[in-house]
């Protein structure tokens, strides 16, 4: 084939060529390069067609439509927007202008939370890519755009074998005009463990230098101990520092007293003392109430002075009741997603609350039919992940009961389900509250609400009930993520751990009461890069140094998964997630302008050794691959 491209270049033909010619015409000589991707990509697929996807029950693909963008102009300026008021004023210069605001603003989750809590954090970056400069365009006036963080780090790496930080690079440039926002587990990172002090600040300093502007910062025990460090490099590197203060229990209900008004209070001062430039209040399972929410901003708006930032999620249904009233409170800006990716266990929806405000004094500046078209791109594109769904067909009040994070919903119930528990969730969900209990009444947002889910799960798995675990805990082995608990590593919960549950699970090991990080011995990047150049043929940059020292086994395994089938990114999402029918052809751009061709032609029945051969066509050319047939 590369031969053919050179013998036929009219250079070549008209005899004009020279020995220059590899120098004026380097696309040809690139041939065998884009030939060995099309190769990796037919395996990729072939592999889809054969085995099916991971977590997808192989079925016949669904029918999709290509999701309409909408129409706008992409070749007039950007219009201006928060970014450029950062850019003009300065991180507290822009907290002072949010203030001066009368209309309440908007952050935008969809592109992180409202994925990560409807469908497990799996919507790819070409889903993202293509609506994120109209999203951008058409509204201007967001406050900022949440789109990276919390999960979406290692599903990313892990689920969709996608670099990251080449989704932030790439929507940074997208939207220029608005701030780019994302959710820090302070210590914890993007992960679900304490990092070293130095990877935190190198995070941080290559996040706000790749386009991050928002840091949402929070402490899954709310342990403010654990936030300075990274609020403080956060503010070091440039970034907007937002000091999230974690949303759990009831202040509205006297029997709940340990996280009352008065703890929240105390909580945004000191907060407010570390230097942050806003305050969030991130009710992560969406348990505040609509009177607890005025009650809250009420208080808060007295206590400090900083701007007060508000999420929540819409799983009970009052989410936009809740806004309302913290809005009257005087909550300066609220978390919302475009209709069809909200509700339910995602943020309420921004159109809804634009309605819902019609006549009001604050009702936010948005363009209201700008975002029903956005919403009729996600309606489509959502399809293609259908099969990540919770399942949660309506507004669900028993999580004033079991205080699931939004987050955690659809992904524990695939943890659930990859380990046959999925018949028995609401078992698992009743035992979560069971585990929050004894726990002490623990904050649960991520990783501490995992280590929840993690207990809940294993007692539901093996039949374990609380009183078993006092009688015979001694004989029992606990997941790794809750011995690590109980040991302190993931802080020090508010009002300490159960002594007479800690002693059993940790059977005589002692207990750090320190902040993890001064005990770890800092990474050692050059060394990281120097090891991972050997293991792997390629440039080693600084993100992928920083993927290796967050998730070693991940970034191998991404890095391996590459070099087997190439950037997979680039495929359409029907066909990532379900491969192709007989006959049916896609084209995909693996380059600006390098569009491959692929239409597969046929797949054989199983031969003596377990493989199938499938047939494709690759720009014309017949191609066979040979895939192991794993049932
Ligand atoms: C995360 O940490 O990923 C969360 O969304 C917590 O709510
Ligand atoms: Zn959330």
């Amino acid at each position: 084939l590369f031969l053919e491209n050179v013998v036929q270049h009219e250079k070549f033909i008209s005899g004009e060529y020279t020995t220059s010619f590899i120098d004026t015409t380097p696309e040809l000589f690139n041939f065998p390069l884009i030939r060995d991707r099309g190769s990796k990509l037919l395996n990729f697929i072939g592999e889809t067609i054969v085995n099916g996807y991971p977590g997808i029950e192989k079925t016949k693909k669904p029918i999709f439509h290509q999701p309409n963008i909408p129409k706008v102009n992409m070749t007039e300026p950007f219009p201006n927007g928060t970014k450029q008021i950062f850019e003009a004023k300065g991180a507290k210069g822009l907290a002072d202008w949010v203030k001066e605001q009368k209309e309440v603003l908007l952050t935008d989750t969809t592109f992180r939370d409202a994925h990560q809590s409807l469908l497990a954090t799996r919507v790819r970056t070409k889903d993202l890519k293509l609506i994120a400069e109209p999203t951008a365009r058409m509204l201007p006036n967001l406050f900022s755009m949440e789109m990276w963080g919390g999960a979406t780090y290692d599903v990313a790496m892990r689920f969709l074998h996608e670099d990251p930080w080449e989704r932030l690079l790439l929507l940074r440039k997208k939207m220029p005009n608005i701030l780019t926002q994302m959710l820090l587990r302070s210590s914890n990172a993007v992960g679900y463990t304490n990092y070293p002090d130095n990877l935190i600040r190198e995070f941080v300093k290559q996040s706000v230098e790749s386009g991050v502007d928002v840091f949402r910062i929070f402490d899954s025990l709310n342990w403010v101990d654990g936030m300075r460090l990274t609020i403080d490099s956060v503010c070091q590197s440039g970034g907007i520092a937002e000091a999230a203060i974690c949303y759990t229990g009831d202040i509205l209900d006297p029997t709940r007293s340990k996280y009352d008004l008065k703890y929240y209070k105390d909580l945004a001062v000191e907060l407010e003392k570390t230097g942050a430039h806003i305050l969030g209040i991130k009710d992560m399972a969406g348990l505040l109430k609509p009177e607890a929410a005025y009650r809250l901003v009420t208080t808060l708006k007295e206590a400090i002075d900083i701007p007060i930032h508000l999420h929540t999620h819409d799983t009970s249904g009052n989410g936009i009741y809740a806004y309302a009233k913290a809005i009257d409170a005087g909550v300066d800006i609220v978390d919302v997603a475009v209709n069809t990716m909200a509700g339910l266990t995602s943020q309420p929806s921004a159109n809804s609350l634009y309605y819902a405000l019609a006549g009001a004094e604050r009702q936010p500046k948005i363009d209201i039919d700008a975002l029903e078209k956005i919403g009729e791109y996600w309606e489509e594109a959502r399809k293609y992940y259908s099969a990540f769904e919770s399942g949660m067909m309506a507004p669900h009040t028993e999580v004033y009961n079991h205080e699931m994070p939004g987050g955690q919903y659809s992904n524990l119930q695939q943890q659930a389900k990859a380990v046959d528990l999925g018949s028995r969730w609401n078992d698992i969900k009743k035992m979560y509250r069971t585990v929050n209990d004894m726990f002490g009444d623990v904050v649960k947002v991520t990783p501490s609400s995992k280590v929840v889910g993690d207990m809940a799960l294993y007692m539901v798995q093996n039949n374990i009930t609380e009183q078993d675990i006092y009688d015979r805990g001694d004989s029992l082995d606990f997941p790794d993520s809750v011995v690590e608990f109980f040991q302190g590593q993931l802080g020090q919960p508010y009002q300490g751990f159960p002594e007479r549950l800690q002693k059993i699970i940790l059977k005589g090991k002692t207990p750090i009461t320190v902040r993890p990080g001064e005990l770890m011995a800092p990474v050692d990047f050059d060394k990281i890069r120097e090891e991972l150049s050997k293991k792997f043929d390629k440039e080693i940059t600084n993100f992928d140094v920083l993927s290796y020292a967050l998730y070693p086994k991940v970034y191998e395994e991404f890095e391996r998964f590459r070099e087997r089938f190439s950037d997979v990114s680039v495929i359409d999402s029907g066909t990532f997630f379900y491969g192709l029918r007989l006959g049916e052809e896609i084209e995909v751009e693996i380059e600006r302008g390098k569009t491959l061709i692929i239409k597969l032609v046929s797949v054989s029945k199983p031969l003596d050794d377990g493989t199938r051969l499938v047939y494709f066509e690759l720009n014309g050319q017949l191609r066979e691959v040979v895939i192991k047939d794993k049932e």
